[in-house]
């Protein structure tokens, strides 16, 4: 049911700083800047072809982005895929064993529906499940 990757996300420590280098190292442009203040983060968007990056500042210390920069400093932070029926996904998936973050999806950047899988259930990476409805 995964048609794409939707988007990579990557903690940033300051969003202007790392704008300035996607678009002047490697040529993409930030085509919209989006507050998600339900996750604590100021986001930047770029795309690359069917894919997005999704850069992630904290808006504070104890939101997930603050927490993992705090421990792991930054980098890539997560893996969103497109699917179809992400209701159906997520059900799937817990009754596979996989430990949903989100039972239900919820409202992301972009409008999306989304839903996220513990990285500890997922070979280490976490994983973002997105529809556009
Ligand atoms: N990738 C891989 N592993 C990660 C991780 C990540 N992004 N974030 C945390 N972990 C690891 C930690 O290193 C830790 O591992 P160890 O126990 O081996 O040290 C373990 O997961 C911690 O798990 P936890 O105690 O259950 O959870 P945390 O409080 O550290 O929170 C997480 C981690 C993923 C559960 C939490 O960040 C979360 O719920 N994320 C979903 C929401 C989110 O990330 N939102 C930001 C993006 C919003 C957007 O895109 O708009």
């Amino acid at each position: 049911n995964i048609s794409h990757i939707e988007h990579i996300g990557v903690a940033v420590e300051n969003l202007e700083e790392s704008i300035k280098y996607y678009e002047e190292v490697l040529g993409l442009k930030c085509y919209a800047i989006e507050e998600v203040e339900e996750q604590k983060v100021k986001t930047a968007f770029f795309k690359v072809g069917d894919t997005k990056i999704e850069l992630l500042e904290s808006t504070s210390e104890d939101g997930p982005i603050g927490k993992f920069i705090a421990k792991k400093g930054p980098g890539m932070h997560h893996m969103a895929f497109a699917v179809k029926g992400i209701e159906e996904n997520l059900k799937d998936a817990e009754e596979k064993g996989v430990r949903l973050l989100d039972k239900t999806p919820r409202k992301g950047a972009e409008g999306l529906d989304i839903a996220f899988l513990h990285p500890k259930s997922t070979h280490g990476v976490l994983t973002e499940l997105c529809e556009k409805k």
